[in-house]
């Protein structure tokens, strides 16, 4: 297997699911720190312009997005499998909705924490990316005990769960322990009531424990230089393939633009596409930095129209 290059910074949540995920698979991995706010001039040539963190590289092709990102490790690496149970379906669905609507809730409550201690400049972006234009600083904090309520509620079924489970779907770690773990892990770092709030559930704190145990793995640095290098070196290995039954019709050779469903502020990325399924996109993309790469999208929530 080529070797994964990893572009993330410490303190994203969803990056610590990526970290997670690779030191399970026991894989070794480089590590490129990204800034936390654009412009990102070394990260942008490789995504095409999308911004979010983690972005998983191997060679030249891209995986954009954690589910995108795990699904891919999965199948490199099955061994130990994210999807030990007979409810691989269930697993995906549970990972959604934590992935969609808990973090969701975390993000509310982690950036109305930090409003006075993140600098400004900090705040209005994630404020205008995560939020739109439609919300105040002043609405999140007004909001603070009615969204912790309603996180509390849904941390409450997992920790219901882990009461007769060591993993939220059994006895071994599967693909919806990595996308919950780093809820309370971002919480715990920048929310004072998280302590408080979390020692209601016995049981998902004895869970997070096992799950931190778990490690990042092998990781050595990379300088950002060093990535590009690599993508510039590499063609893409992602195979032609189409969809016969896609609901949108698209097939290998079409112009399109991809970009997170409930994006505000964030561009399309434009590309060739050159792999469609139900669950994945990929679209060759070229500049002079790297020359062409393959850049993969989830297809759930993700909006492809044609470019
Ligand atoms: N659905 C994406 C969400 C990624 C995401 O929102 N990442 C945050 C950091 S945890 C981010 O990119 N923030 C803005 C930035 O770093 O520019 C995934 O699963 O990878």
């Amino acid at each position: 297997m080529s070797e994964i290059i990893l572009h993330h910074y410490p303190p994203s949540p969803m990056a610590e699911k990526a970290r997670l995920a690779i030191g399970f698979k026991g894989l070794p991995w480089h590590s490129v720190e990204v800034p936390r706010l654009p412009p990102k001039p070394d990260l942008f040539p490789l995504t095409g312009g999308y911004r979010r963190v983690p972005v998983m590289q191997i060679g030249a092709d891209i995986y954009c997005d954690t589910h995108c990102i795990l699904t891919e490790l999965e199948k490199r690496s099955a061994t130990p499998t994210f999807f030990p149970s007979a409810n691989p379906g269930a697993a995906l669905a549970l990972a959604r909705w934590s992935d969609d609507r808990l973090f969701y809730q975390a993000v509310r409550i982690a950036v109305a924490a930090t409003l006075e201690s993140m600098p400004p400049e900090w705040v209005s972006d994630r404020m205008q990316l995560m939020f739109g234009p439609d919300q105040t600083a002043e609405d999140l904090q007004q909001q603070m005990p009615n969204t912790a309520a309603q996180l509390c509620a849904q941390l409450g079924w997992i920790d219901q769960q882990l009461a007769h489970n060591a993993f939220v779907l059994g006895d071994e770690p599967s693909l919806p322990d990595f996308s919950i773990y780093p809820i309370p892990w971002v919480l715990r770092a920048r929310w004072p009531s998280a302590t408080e709030a979390f020692s209601q559930f016995a049981n998902l704190v004895a869970w997070e424990a096992r799950m931190a145990a778990i490690g990042h793995g092998e990781a050595t640095e990379m300088q950002s230089a060093d990535a590009i290098a690599t993508a510039l070196a590499c063609e893409p290995e992602t195979p032609e393939q189409g969809e016969p039954n896609d609901p949108q019709g698209l097939a290998p050779g079409m112009k399109v633009k991809v970009c997170p469903a409930d994006a505000f502020i964030e561009p399309e990325v434009e590309g060739i596409l050159r792999f469609v399924d139900s669950d994945r996109i990929g679209l060759l993309h070229e500049n002079e930095r790297v020359g062409t790469i393959c850049l993969n999208f989830p297809r759930v929530g993700y909006r492809v129209s044609p470019a």
